[in-house]
């Protein structure tokens, strides 16, 4: 029996969703703007009264409501078997939100690219796994938060575009991901002890990427023990021209387990994991990640009682992270006999541990009250040890590059965050009110104290050693005269913000759904933002996550940044069998003292450079600026033809468009130009299957400040098939089936093939003005077996 249950916050809107065919799912899923309030509901009682019989079976998945059940219409869900037609087609979790209207996602390794809601990138979304909050430990951010999960072990995705609650919300400026791992399935009450799980594998041509993963789980009334487990690995992939881009190789392995207790109201999860990245390229940035080790641990209790339901979470995590310049970086430049060495080890240490407690109070059939609190400790070491400790350096017969390594990287340990803290403390309070059957409203408060503290830092080169091992006098704007110029200032910094957000949803009839929203939210600096304060090119091209090639300084002086949102969402659909569905987004952001960038300022040590090199790469530093963003988002679908044997045709859209502007003059930096994906899909029993076309603008809007690239506009035409015999599913599909050159226009500078240590000489980096290219034709195939 196909069953998906929805148990919502309060035992009063549990919904029991029967038959809620596979097509809907899709339906709901591709418009981007899921009416989650009655209107689905609605749907899905009608299909419980009209069982068609060319439902595809789902899967029996449980799905605990987590956000609170006034939903921003611009909030999207993906479910685990939505999700399992995609997972032969990526490897990366973040790509899964690529359909997503609003989402679009800055490229770097190949599982680890940085999401982007409306523009803001990174750090301005939260993102939430299992309820835990994450903080990139490197200063490319190569192990971002949605890295630590493989996408085989997801039950639930939820994106909020728009306006997000204060609940889910904190530290973050622009929407919320949140990430969930299946919720435990417990034996029935007085039945046999429950084994299930699959097995998937997948093959993708470009690139030979390959990997599987599997899932277990024992369990009986009270008590499940899972287990899943995943590798996926692949060469440098081809570009539409058929050239290998370089650095873009990588292999990531995943394990983790959980324990589950259920006993009358209470729930209690304890999960347990590690990933292992042994190598992941990164075409855009100087360096490839050499290795990526961490481990997390958390605690899930969820209890229901008299006066509402107690969630209560504790997490650990630690990440050991390496990098380094990987072989294809000698690639342009081949090592000479007399070379010491190419390499530039560079090694983070972080650490997060949190809770979050929250509480949800029905007071009437009217009212609900939310309450929580939540603590986010950060701790991060980042540094870089020499390349070796002799301390005197035989310069003679050296090769300029050469000296420049065994020079300047040298002979101590480089500290580029020592001791790096960043605690936060987050308390919300939410009122969310149905006043009738039209009128749903909800308003929350929230504050958050932000925390920041680093210790005393140090050059390579702390005695400032001369080439016969002298010590000579410290200069002010030597790199251990800024080391000592940071560690004379105080680096404690405190944050405090308060956050608002007011939603009003309106639903006139069963065919139409109006939402307003307001917030005004806030996110501290992070600590590289704030603490890093090299600037010599070589050490500022080591910063920076934008994959623009340029380097980048802190600023201690950053103040917070606050965005004021307001969004408004209009959808409609067909109320009597669900035939079509559209929905528009039109949202403006105004922030002021969004953290962007300046080039460095003419008295910093940074600036000489700079004046000598008026194009290519740049030296920045972090600064606030006011900033506006604004957009629209735009999905439909609509049923084309049904017929019983023939199937079911329909077609479905989304269009996202966003501008950032400075206030103080020119663009944002990777803004993602207009685009669209339109997508004609068939449905035959459990034969399902999709042409897409997908349309990228040329992207104009581009940052003088950061000397952007410009990308030209493209079109791709993917097309997949999937089909399932009872346990058994088989994708199949080809990515960019006219092999189109074309460049992403988030990918970023391409760094690959050359020896990039510093942006600002000729002779040490790449050349610039180059985009990363996409992927060429990859034809793929995925096995899935459930049991
Ligand atoms: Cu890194």
């Amino acid at each position: 029996m196909k069953e998906i249950i929805s148990t919502g916050q309060t035992d009063t809107n549990q919904i029991t969703h029967k038959s809620l065919s596979g097509r809907q799912l899709v339906g709901l899923l591709v418009s981007g703007a899921l009416p989650l309030g009655m209107a689905t509901v609605a749907t899905a009682d009608e299909e419980i009264a009209n069982p068609s019989k060319d439902e595809v079976i789902l899967e029996k998945v449980i799905v605990t409501d987590k956000f609170p059940s006034v939903k921003a219409l611009s909030a999207s869900e993906m479910e685990a078997d939505i999700l399992t037609s995609k997972r032969a087609a990526v490897s990366d979790t973040a790509k899964l939100l690529e359909d997503t209207p609003g989402v679009s996602l800055y490229g770097a390794g190949g599982v680890s690219s940085l999401p982007v809601i409306h523009g803001l990138n990174d750090d301005r979304v939260k993102i939430d796994i299992n309820g835990m909050t994450l903080t990139s430990a490197c200063a490319n951010h190569m192990n971002p938060p949605l890295s630590y999960i493989d996408r085989s072990n997801i039950g639930k995705i939820t994106i909020l575009t728009g306006v997000t609650p204060v609940s889910v919300g904190g530290d973050s400026i622009g929407g919320t991901i949140s990430v969930q791992t299946p919720e435990p399935i417990f034996a029935e009450p007085g039945k046999d002890i429950l084994i299930d799980g699959s097995a998937s594998a997948f093959y993708r041509s470009n690139g030979d990427a390959f990997g599987g993963s599997i899932a277990a789980g024992v369990a009986n009334e009270n008590v499940r023990l899972d287990y899943t487990g995943s590798h996926t690995e692949s060469m440098n992939y081809n570009d539409g021209n058929g050239q290998i881009v370089k650095s873009t190789a990588y292999e990531n392995q995943n394990h983790s387990a959980a324990l589950s207790f259920k006993k009358d109201n209470h729930l209690l999860v304890i999960r347990g994991g590690q990933q292992h990245i042994p190598f992941q390229g990164f075409p855009n940035q100087r360096m490839d990640l050499t290795n990526n080790d961490s481990n997390f641990g958390n605690i899930m209790h969820k209890g229901t009682f008299d006066w509402g339901t107690l969630e209560s979470k504790f997490y650990y995590e630690s990440t050991s992270h390496s990098m380094n310049m990987a072989e294809d970086r000698q690639n342009g430049d081949p090592l000479p006999p007399t070379a010491v060495n190419r390499f530039m080890p560079m090694e983070t240490r972080g650490r997060n541990l949190g809770y979050k407690i929250q509480a949800e109070i029905p007071f009437n059939e009217r009212d609900t009250v939310r309450v929580g609190n939540e603590f986010h400790s950060q701790r991060l070491n980042d540094f870089w040890p020499p390349v070796h400790t002799n301390t005197t350096v035989p310069m003679s017969g050296l090769s300029a590059m050469d000296s420049m390594m065994y020079f300047m990287m040298a002979p101590e340990t480089y500290y580029n965050i020592h001791d790096g803290t960043r605690d936060r403390v987050g308390t919300f309070a939410e009122w969310e009110a149905n006043w009738s059957p039209q009128w749903r409203s909800l308003l929350g408060l929230r504050y958050d104290h932000v925390n920041t503290d680093t210790g005393s830092v140090q050059s390579y080169n702390p005695n400032n050693l001369d080439d016969t091992g002298v010590p000579q006098p410290i200069i002010p704007l030597s790199p251990q005269g800024l080391a000592n110029a940071f560690n004379a200032r105080d680096h404690e910094r405190n944050n405090d913000m308060f956050d608002v957000t007011a939603l009003l949803q309106y639903t006139p009839n069963d065919m139409s759904q109006y939402e307003l929203g307001f917030a005004r939210k806030n996110r501290a600096p992070n600590l590289y933002e704030r603490y890093t304060w090299g600037q010599r090119a070589m050490d500022m091209a080591m910063i920076g996550w934008f994959g623009d090639g340029n380097g980048y300084v802190g600023n201690m002086d950053l103040k917070e940044e606050t965005a004021n949102t307001v969004s408004f969402t209009a959808a409609f659909h067909e109320p009597k069998n669900n035939l079509w569905e559209v929905s528009a987004t039109p949202y403006f952001t105004y922030v002021n003292n969004f953290i962007d960038a300046d080039r460095c300022p003419t008295a910093s040590g940074c600036y000489a450079a700079q004046a000598a090199q008026p194009t290519g790469f740049y030296l920045l530093q972090y600064a606030n600026h006011d900033a506006r963003l604004w957009g629209v988002d735009v999905s439909g679908r609509t049923r084309l033809y049904k017929d019983k044997t023939v199937g079911e045709f329909a077609t479905h859209t989304t269009m996202s468009y966003v501008r950032g502007e400075r206030m103080d003059g020119g663009n944002l930096y990777h803004m993602m130009p207009f685009n669209m994906k339109l997508s004609l899909d068939h449905r035959l029993n459990s034969w399902q299957s999709a042409i897409e076309m997908q349309f990228v603008d040329g992207k104009d809007h581009v940052q003088a400040i950061r000397n952007e690239t410009t990308t030209p506009s493209y079109m791709l035409l993917n097309a997949r098939t999937g089909y399932e015999w009872g346990p058994v599913r088989l994708d199949v599909g080809l990515d960019n089936v006219l092999d189109k050159q074309y460049y992403h226009p988030l990918a970023g500078a391409y760094l690959g093939g050359g020896w990039g240590m510093s942006p600002t000489n000729s002779a040490f980096t790449p050349p610039w003005g180059r985009n990363v290219p996409g992927m060429g034709r990859s034809a793929f195939v995925g096995l899935t077996i459930k049991y």
